[in-house]
């Protein structure tokens, strides 16, 4: 993998860049959708590439290690395979799906033993075989196994899970260094920065990522319930020490305003259901401001869905029927709304990046934060 930076921000610490890997560039900042079990929910790959345009996806360990497993995984020669998405894929390593969705969960020096939300079954993840599952999955990206711990841990817990995920981080970078990919391309290996809400364990936690140079550094454990003003003070701590020549991952962040103030504090990359999940809900995300499909206020308004939108979905259909089809219970309605706001999360990262390279990120970023939040 290979990290260009193309141009930094003189108002704030936004970068633009591009990142290469075997499966294709991708220029940043990005959003990654999330495909949680290999599908980005209701969305066929084709959709992904020409209407959200999407450039790298995101699997989750967890999932598709107890489904479909990695015996089918293997034989069908990785996920890229499987599923038909033929761009880079980063996967999830499971610590924090095993935290939020797995049974009878323990924590152990050794891994973390778990029972399958899905039947009960009993597994164990480990720093070690938590990499080879990411190497069946034949990820691009591959991110260590880490705890991620409440956002209202205190202080002593929180050190302590730090230094558990720094001791499980070594043991991850030793397997990852010592095995090679099952395929015909390479893969590449994230550490994660822990530390909850205390700025001397995020610089502690940075300064040990840091050292471990490996080619991109993600930032876990953040929009866990904290409140966002503790999250963005976590982040600059963090990126004070984060190597600059290095993308950097925030992992499952976030609003739209989130990302905007996230990449001005000089995050490249993220990942976040909310974009699916709340499509799904009749939640539509666009640049003049939220919209409830749902509400009796749409029923004749036969104005297309977002007629400043990037896909053409957007100006097919009209907002009276995108709510006729929510409230008629059609899967239509959750896959039209899904693919409008990943395009416009995508809009929304390439338009930052348009206004990094121009010069004037800034300013638009602080107009764009405040309309995001109108209620149309
Ligand atoms: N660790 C991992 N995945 C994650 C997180 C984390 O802390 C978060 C926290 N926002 C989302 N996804 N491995």
């Amino acid at each position: 993998m290979d990290f260009v930076l193309h141009k930094k921000d003189a108002f704030s610490k936004a970068r633009a860049g591009e990142i290469t890997t075997d499966h294709g560039k991708i220029e940043t900042p990005v959003f990654m959708p999330v495909g949680t079990v290999g599908s980005v929910k209701g969305i066929h790959v084709r959709d992904l590439e020409q209407e959200v345009r999407a450039r790298i996806i995101l699997g989750n360990t967890y999932h598709l290690y107890l489904r479909p497993g990695i015996d089918v995984l293997r034989k069908a020669g990785g996920l890229h395979k499987f599923n038909g998405w033929g761009k880079p894929i980063l996967t999830d390593s499971g610590g924090f799906q095993v935290f939020s969705l797995s049974h009878r969960r323990k924590l152990k020096e050794e891994g973390a033993e778990f029972q399958s939300h899905i039947d009960g079954s009993k597994h164990i993840f480990t720093p070690e075989n938590v990499v080879d599952i990411q190497r069946v999955i034949g990820a691009d990206i591959i991110m260590a196994f880490d705890e991620c711990p409440p956002g209202d841990s205190d202080f002593n817990y929180a050190k302590k899970s730090m230094e558990l995920t720094h001791r499980w981080l070594l043991r991850g970078i030793e397997r990852f260094d010592s095995t090679e990919p099952l395929y015909d391309y390479g893969q590449t290996f994230f550490p994660i920065v822990q530390g909850a809400g205390f700025p001397d364990l995020r610089r502690q936690s940075a300064e040990f990522i840091a050292n471990q140079n490996r080619e991109g550094n993600a930032i876990g454990g953040l929009a866990v319930g904290e409140p966002e003003e503790v999250m963005y003070e976590m982040i600059q701590v963090v990126n004070e020490i984060l190597p600059e020549d290095k993308p950097r991952y925030l992992m499952g962040v976030g609003t739209p305003a989130n990302i905007l103030e996230a990449i001005s504090l000089g995050v490249d990359m993220f990942d976040c259901v909310m974009p699916t999940r709340n499509g799904r809900n009749g939640m539509l995300f666009t640049s003049k401001g939220i919209i409830n499909i749902r509400n009796e206020k749409w029923k004749d308004d036969f104005s297309p869905i977002d007629p400043d939108g990037n896909s053409a979905f957007d100006l097919i259909y009209s907002k009276a029927y995108l709510r006729h089809l929510f409230i008629a219970g059609e899967m239509l309605g959750p896959q039209i709304a899904s693919i409008h706001n990943l395009s416009f999360y995508m809009w929304l990262v390439d338009e930052a990046r348009r206004q990094i390279n121009q010069g004037t990120f800034f300013e638009w970023k602080e107009q764009m934060v405040k309309q995001l939040k109108v209620r149309l």
